[in-house]
């Protein structure tokens, strides 16, 4: 088998694995949910509005359970495929910058991926065990998370602390690419490829993981407008665009802000450029190995622009996500850019 198969393989499997073994309130629970057919394997549930995995569904209760904000934790949330790696690169290297030397070979951010840097909350940290050591298992300070969990359904001890979140969105059809690209990636040998149109016509009803984007991105716009002291919305296109001046509102509303003499150094370029897609991607730990999930590290770096979705989609495909966007968006004050 090679490293493709063994992922896949380990995919299904464990999906099955937690089918079977689910304790019985989960699977009482499970039975209660609408279920709709995933984008891998396995089914999807509707848990609190958004859908989820069987797999995804045992760690995100565990998670709303036991997890217990500090003041001064810092979560990177995310609608996935939105920029999640970047923002773990980015958010790590600017909050810890004064505890490593950049040029040190041993730097975790190029002996780790960013995913074991900033750990998924919901997939990895409370994956396997339901009362997870915490300050173990994220050893700086302050400590940093991640989480696609939605702003709602969120441990009310990050909603209610003075804990911060970092949030990263896309457009929703770049954004729809990489999932359909990143999913087809994933599914068995033995089904069929999820086609284009199939993809498209579950996306447009929000049914895929933590769908609906739109609740999702609303929901922390709403928070970030409400409080942006506690939640920082970024836009993948934005960090594109102009990543030296995001990383410094990220720095900012971090509470570490460039200092002069760090910017007169070059600190927030290096930092920009260490974190870029192909630097990143030509990093040894981000091309071999899989992940917890048996993801292959490789997956997560695919082509990193804005508008690919032109390659892909058709002027009807095109019409009918414009409208939905008007539906969603129109009055929100949240715009995207759809190319740059
Ligand atoms: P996740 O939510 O499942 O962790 P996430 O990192 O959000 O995934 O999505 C991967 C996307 O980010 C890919 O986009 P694409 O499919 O359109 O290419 C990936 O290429 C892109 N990506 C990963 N790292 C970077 C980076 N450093 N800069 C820009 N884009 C990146």
């Amino acid at each position: 088998m090679d490293a493709a198969e063994t992922s896949k393989a380990k995919i299904a499997s464990l999906i099955q694995d937690v089918e079977k073994s689910c304790d019985d309130e989960l699977q009482q629970l499970l039975h209660t949910l609408p279920r709709e057919e995933g984008w891998v394997s396995g089914s999807l549930y509707l848990y609190q509005g958004f859908w989820c995995s069987s797999l995804a569904l045992k760690s995100v209760l565990s998670f709303q359970t036991h997890f217990l904000a500090f003041d001064s934790d810092v979560m990177v949330a995310t609608f996935p495929k939105c920029g999640t790696t970047w923002l773990k690169a980015l958010t790590f290297s600017t909050l810890y910058r004064t505890q490593f030397a950049r040029d040190e070979i041993e730097h975790p951010s190029l002996t780790s991926t960013p995913h074991q840097l900033v750990r998924q909350l919901e997939y990895d940290v409370y994956f396997n065990n339901p009362c997870p050591d915490l300050d173990n298992i994220c050893v700086y300070r302050p400590r940093l998370f991640g989480t696609h969990v939605p702003y709602a359904s969120l441990p009310t001890s990050i909603k209610d602390s003075k804990c911060k979140i970092v949030y990263i969105c896309r457009n929703p059809m770049d954004m729809f690419i990489s999932l359909w690209s990143f999913t087809g990636k994933l599914r068995d040998e033995n089904q069929e490829s999820l086609s284009l149109d199939e993809a498209f016509d579950k996306f447009c009803r929000g049914i895929y993981l933590h769908g609906p984007f739109f609740d999702h991105v609303l929901e922390y716009w709403n928070a970030s407008q409400q409080n942006p002291d506690k939640v920082l919305f970024l836009k993948y296109e934005d960090l594109k665009e102009h990543i030296n001046s995001q990383l410094k509102r990220l720095a900012m509303f971090l509470g570490v802000p460039f200092t002069e003499d760090e910017e007169k150094r070059g600190v927030v370029e290096e930092i920009a450029k260490v974190c870029s897609f192909d630097k990143l991607r030509e990093l040894e730990v981000n091309k071999k190995g899989l992940n917890i999930s048996g993801i292959p590290h490789k997956d997560f770096f695919r082509k990193g622009k804005v508008g690919d979705w032109s390659n892909y989609l058709t002027p009807s495909m095109v019409e009918r996500l414009e409208k939905l966007i008007h539906e969603k968006l129109d009055g929100s004050g949240l715009t995207f850019k759809m190319s740059l």
